[in-house]
Parts: structure tokens; C-alpha cells; sequence
């Protein structure tokens, strides 16, 4: 399949709607200038187009039928979500080594009861849960788990992929794709038909981040690599990412960094990061995403959960955006305490897009707090959310709670627009919520 195919599921939505605005539609099939709405109308307008329009997911750990089991879906992969995982601890008195020699089923029946049956489930992953068996028409009670389970068990999942995505109103999502997963790289090396739509990303975390491991596998491959990155090993590692850049067509590359990042910096990750990768990017015009500020395994007993966030030095970044003009940066910061520093960035460097608020950020109070101070800093100009779902039925309450929250913040926005003497029409508000979940990031990934 070639470029434009796999890009197609970008253009499903208009992209022309700055240039062509939708008609009203009470305008009864004739055109009539848009009609600049009250105070009161702004709130059921934004509502409506929230509601009614697809977004792009722009970072998901979510993969299609064909990549096999990588492929999370149902009830017992929900209740084993490391979000879970990790409250799961604050109230059980079972240990991470007895919880991790139980058998998936047992783990979840674990969760479920004292997460769901002994406690309120009120934090936001467990309300997640409860939202998706909600959607389906599920129990939410005791019961919920058997029945879930049972409903689950009758889907089949080319089916169960396209409704879902539905559901959450989601044209398609980005994955995460790492060539040095041993799972991940029989997949493609056996052929994986490209769905339509998940598109491909090429990761970098074990290349950029654990060189002194992958070197080998690379070697192995045939690259001519070694620990020290001497002789021919950055041109190799360049021929490795045109190989899979050739093979995955993905829409970034991307890396998750943690809160010590420094750039420039004299170390492995530094080199190959700026003689392999920012080139390499250059040459295929794909961006680079850099998730910046996580502590991995602060506490390693509770493996994918015990990974923690630090307050990054953003002088890194602010070296990366204006030595390297020609490249552009999607960028998240996972400390609270560094969101303002990003936005202040954007409106210096416009090869930056910042996006999303993830993992630790994902919750209404903490995504309002950044999504208000992006809007006041940057207009339109950002990309507010992205799921970061593992298991599939986790965009449905994702997306959701993300429409949920942008309602008053939009709304409010649009008021104190009005309030200015600015006019305000449902076209403006299609056109913005369409920046925001799709055209931002589709030009910027295909520009
Ligand atoms: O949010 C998460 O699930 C984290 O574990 C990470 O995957 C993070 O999103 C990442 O992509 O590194
Ligand atoms: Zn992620």
C-alpha cells in the first residue's frame, strides 16, 4: 500500500473546513451567512460538535486484528490495565510477587473485587471500567465482571474494532511500534497487512535509551553495529531506520525520555539521537514525538505500574527546537510542573506541537488546568489529547471523559470571545475542534 493510502484515514473528516464552512443545519439544504451565536447557544453548539466529530488518536499501544495477541481487548485485560495495577496495591494486602504468579483470569477477579465489589470505584482508571460495561449495556454491580466476560467471549474482534472505534468516535489511531520487540518484529517481518485505521510508529525507546542491548540484536540483523557506536555504526543505525521506515510507513518516530534528558549531551543516546535519528527524520519528513519526564521503575516490584514522573530541564528541548529548525517536535511533558515551560516554548518555536496530557495527567482536574493555559497561550495551535489506551474499549471512556471536559472549557472560551465583541458561529467552533483533534496533527505528520 503505498503513502497516500495509509494516510487516507487523516481525510476521512473535511479538511477543507477553513476554507469552505459546513451549512447550518437548520438552513434547509440553502446556504445562509453562519449565524453568530448567543451566550446561550455556545454551550449546545460546542456539546453538538464535540459530539459529533471524529478525532484522531494520536498515541495509542493499540494494534489491529492481524498483529495477533499484542492486540488488548475485553474485560480482563481492562481490570489488568497498570493504572489498575498500581491502585490495586494501595488497598490489597497481597504482595506484586503473589499477584504476578496468578494467571491473568485470577489477576482480574482479584482487581475487580477490591477495586469494584470491596471499593468505590471512583479514581479515574477504575471509573474508566465502569463506563465501558456501561456503554455496552453491562452490569456495573457485583455481576459485572461474569457478565462481562460472557460478552466479551461472543465478539470477534474485526468486528469488535471497527465498533468500538465507533463508539469513541475515533477515525483512527496511531500505534506504538517497536522493531526490537521480539513479537512486535515477527509481525511485521512476516507481512502485516496495513489496516486502515492504525497507522504505524516507529519507537526508539530500546535504540535510543538501552543501546548497550539492542546492539547485538542489530548485529545480528546484519547491521554492521558495535556497543561503541564506532566505524560504520551510526550509518548502519540510519540504514536500520530507512528499512523500517520502508516497511512500517509510520506517521512519527518517537521516544519516551526521562525527567534527567539533557541535549546536547556526550553520551550514546545523545549521538544517535542527533546523528542517526534527527537526520533520518529530516530525510523521511516525519516528526519525532519526545514524551519527556518519566521515571522508570521507581518501584520495579510493580513492573509496568512502578514507572513514576520527574520535572524535566526544557533547556534540553528549547536546544533541540532551535539547532534543529528543519525537524519538527510533538512534545509531552508528564510533570504538572513543567506545562507552562512548554507552552511557552511553542510560541518561540513554531517546529514545536505540544500535545496531549498523559499517564499521571489523564484526570479532568489536571487536564483542564493544562488544556485552559494551552488555549490561552497558543489559540488552536496544539493538539489537546491523545488516549494512550493499551486495551481496545479504553478509547471508548477516554474519549469521553475527554469531550466531557473540553465542553466548559470550550464554552467558556467562546463566551469570553462573545463577551469581547467577537462573533461566534457554529462553523468557527467546527473548524477549531477539527484543528484541534485531527488537522493538527494530520499536517503535521504529513506536511
Ligand atoms: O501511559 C502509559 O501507559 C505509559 O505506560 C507509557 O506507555 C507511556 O504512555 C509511553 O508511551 O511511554
Ligand atoms: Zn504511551
Amino acid at each position: 500500500m503505498g503513502q497516500d493510502a495509509w494516510f487516507s484515514p487523516f481525510r476521512i473528516a473535511p479538511t477543507n473546513v477553513e476554507a469552505k464552512p459546513f451549512e447550518q443545519s437548520d438552513s434547509g439544504g440553502q446556504s445562509h451567512p453562519p449565524l453568530t451565536l448567543t451566550a446561550d447557544q455556545i454551550q449546545s453548539a460546542v456539546n453538538d460538535v464535540l459530539a459529533t466529530s471524529q478525532f484522531i488518536d494520536m498515541h495509542t499501544h493499540l494494534y489491529p486484528p492481524a498483529f495477533g495477541k499484542m492486540g488488548l481487548w475485553g474485560i480482563d485485560q481492562l481490570l489488568t490495565y497498570h493504572y489498575l495495577e498500581a491502585e490495586f496495591f494501595r488497598y490489597s494486602e497481597m504482595t506484586p510477587e503473589q499477584y504476578w504468579s496468578l494467571p491473568k483470569a485470577a489477576q482480574a477477579e482479584a482487581i475487580w473485587q477490591t477495586l469494584f465489589v470491596e471499593n468505590s470505584p471512583v479514581s479515574e482508571a477504575t471509573r474508566g471500567v465502569i463506563a465501558v460495561l456501561s456503554a455496552f449495556g453491562l452490569p456495573t454491580g457485583a455481576s459485572g465482571l461474569t457478565e462481562g466476560r460472557a460478552f466479551f467471549k461472543s465478539q470477534t474482534v474485526e468486528e469488535h474494532v471497527p465498533k468500538v472505534l465507533a463508539m469513541a468516535g475515533v477515525s483512527s489511531v496511531v500505534m506504538t511500534n517497536d522493531p526490537l520487540d521480539a513479537e512486535e518484529w515477527k509481525c511485521w517481518m512476516n507481512g502485516v497487512e496495513p489496516h486502515p485505521q492504525f497507522q504505524a510508529v516507529l519507537r526508539l525507546d530500546r535504540l535510543l535509551r538501552e543501546w548497550s542491548q539492542p546492539w547485538a540484536l542489530l548485529a545480528g540483523q546484519g547491521y554492521a553495529v558495535d556497543d561503541q557506536l564506532s566505524g560504520k555504526s551510526i550509518a548502519e543505525i540510519r540504514r536500520f531506520l530507512s528499512n523500517w521506515f520502508e516497511r512500517m510507513r509510520p506517521v512519527y518516530m518517537a521516544v519516551s525520555l526521562p525527567d534527567s534528558f539533557q541535549f546536547p549531551e556526550d553520551t550514546v543516546c545523545g549521538k544517535i539521537l542527533r546523528e542517526a535519528v534527527l537526520p533520518s527524520c529530516r530525510e523521511f519528513n516525519l516528526p519525532l514525538s519526545a514524551m519527556i519526564g518519566v521515571r522508570r521503575q521507581v518501584n520495579p516490584r510493580l513492573r509496568l505500574g512502578g514507572d513514576g514522573a520527574g520535572r524535566a530541564d526544557l533547556r534540553a528541548l528549547e536546544n533541540l527546537c532551535l539547532n534543529y529548525p528543519d525537524n519538527r517536535f510533538l512534545v509531552s511533558v508528564l510533570s504538572r510542573e513543567n506545562q507552562h515551560e512548554l507552552c511557552v516554548y511553542a510560541r518561540k518555536f513554531n517546529n514545536l506541537m505540544p500535545f496531549g496530557c498523559w499517564w499521571f495527567l489523564n484526570n479532568p482536574s489536571v487536564v483542564e488546568e493544562i488544556t485552559r493555559e494551552r488555549i490561552e497561550m497558543l489559540g488552536t495551535s496544539f493538539i489537546p489529547q491523545h488516549s494512550d489506551a493499551r486495551v481496545l474499549e479504553q478509547v471508548i471512556y477516554k474519549w469521553r471523559n475527554t469531550r466531557h471536559t473540553l465542553t466548559p472549557i470550550l464554552t467558556e472560551t467562546y463566551r469570553s470571545l462573545a463577551r469581547d465583541g467577537g462573533k461566534v458561529t457554529r462553523q468557527d467552533i467546527q473548524r477549531d475542534v477539527h484543528r484541534l483533534f485531527c488537522s493538527n496533527f494530520a499536517h503535521w505528520a504529513s506536511r
